[in-house]
């Protein structure tokens, strides 16, 4: 074994249970422990994201690097500091416990100074990657393409007005689909963060949609070229660094799939704060990936209630997570997605063992949500109670309007003939709150 870097914490962290004093110590995550006939961890299938905890120092728009990450300090050799950086990221998944991980290209290899430089960089430290993944069983939940950062990408990738920026990010795509494929990953994430726009003055709607459409085809194309056999999924987001993004939510990336004859090729990465970006719940983009074939994996992380920022924090509330986390086992679960930790630590957490209470805090946090919406599942009385509020569509009329049997005329000679005539029903939404809470505080 070469250098350590997280020296404070010697073994994977432990299971203490309830009761357990130790910060270090998980109270509730037990990747063997059984629910709903799965163990905990087939349910959540959770990973630690690259960018935030190994790639990023602490840097914001009005400062520097404030952590203690020796991997990232400016000026060393670039390649000599990414072998650094993906040592210090294994340990840490093996330490934690934590059955997979997702990067970007960029997060891993140093850019040189053209593609084919970077794309060799990435080539060896992929080779690396390799190597590790065997020794450790840690897996690769999803590969993505950096296709924002770069200033070249200022204007968009796909969307760009310049059709040399456009096969630029083709090439990126591509290699990385590649690199993805060759490190087993399950899945592939297209996160257009500049795919939108600053202001309508300088931009054509009608060709950057054009575009884009263009190349989700060209990734499914190559994708089928290459046999990848992982699950090809877009995340949403609203808005920042663009002012407006065109996949803003999970209703409109559908239906611009079944504008554009891609439905079924791609799935959504749905993140917890992006979801509350666009003015919705996080439960609100679950539940709607659900009911139309669109759930592919999640990115849980929380926002700050108080600001519009997308703050990337770790999740920490139960009550937010239960229902979504119901939504996915009524669903059938996350599989072949997951639990990608997109989160990050706040600046002043500079210490690296905050990186080891961060991802504590969160898995613990989703594995009693799971605890939750397993009990709601096995109770079932709320998909019991939402059965009986549309069983009138299981019935006669209901089955009659849905099946195409009936008109606005023949509607309307049933109501004139008295045979149709409806009494409001409680909706009964405080009930069904207590019960969710009920569940809430009483699961162990
Ligand atoms: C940024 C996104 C990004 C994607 C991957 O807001 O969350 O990190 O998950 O490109
Ligand atoms: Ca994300
Ligand atoms: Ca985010």
């Amino acid at each position: 074994m070469g250098e350590e870097f997280f020296t404070e914490v010697t073994g994977p962290i432990p299971f203490g249970g309830l009761e357990s004093r130790d910060p270090l110590a998980f109270k509730v995550w037990q990747p063997d422990r059984v629910v709903l006939g799965r163990p905990m961890v087939d349910h959540l299938r959770p990973g630690v994201c690259f960018w935030h905890s190994f790639s990023w120092a602490g840097v914001d728009m009005f400062g520097n690097g404030t952590m203690d990450r020796p991997w990232l300090v400016p000026g060393g050799d670039e390649m000599a500091q990414a072998r650094q950086r993906m040592a210090a990221a294994f340990e840490f998944f093996t330490k934690l416990g934590t059955p997979y991980y997702c990067f970007h290209d960029r997060d891993v290899a140093p850019e040189g100074d053209s593609f084919a430089t970077f794309r060799s960089n990435l080539d060896a430290l992929v080779d690396d990657a390799l190597g590790y993944q065997e020794r450790t069983g840690v897996r690769l939940l999803w590969g993505t393409a950096n296709l924002f950062t770069h200033p070249r990408y200022q204007a968009g990738a796909a969307t760009n007005p310049d059709p040399a920026v456009f096969a630029y990010a083709a090439a990126q795509v591509t290699h990385m689909l590649e690199v993805t494929q060759r490190l087993g990953g399950e899945n592939y994430v297209l996160w257009g963060g500049r795919e939108g726009y600053d202001t309508l003055l300088n931009t054509d709607l009608r060709r950057e949609g054009e575009q884009l459409a263009r190349f989700l085809h060209l990734v499914v194309e190559h994708k089928h070229k290459i046999g990848f056999e992982g699950q090809l999924l877009i995340e949403p987001k609203p808005m920042e660094p663009t002012k407006h993004q065109y996949d803003y939510d999970v209703q409109t990336v559908y239906g611009f799939l079944l504008k554009h004859g891609l439905e079924g090729e791609y799935r959504t990465n749905i993140e917890a704060n992006h979801a509350t970006l666009a003015g919705h719940s996080f439960h609100h983009e679950v539940a709607f990936a659900a009911a139309n074939g669109m759930l592919g994996s999640i990115d849980a992380n929380r926002g700050d209630p108080q600001n519009g920022w997308d703050t990337d924090q770790f999740p920490n509330s139960v009550e937010d997570l239960a229902l979504p986390m119901y939504e996915i086992l009524r669903a059938g679960g996350i599989a072949p997605g997951g639990f990608n930790f997109d989160a990050k630590l706040r600046r002043q957490s500079t210490h690296r063992t905050d990186l080891f209470y961060a991802h504590i805090g969160g898995l613990d946090t989703i594995a009693r949500a799971l605890l939750v919406a397993a009990d709601l599942v096995e109770r079932d009385d709320l998909g019991a109670r939402k059965d009986r509020r549309y069983a009138g569509w299981d019935a006669d009329l209901g089955k009659a309007i849905l099946d195409g049997h009936e008109s606005l005329e023949s509607l309307e000679a049933k109501v004139a003939a008295g045979e149709v005539d409806p009494r409001p029903v409680s909706g009964g939404q405080e009930a069904l709150e207590n019960l969710v809470n009920q569940r809430v505080w009483s699961v162990r």
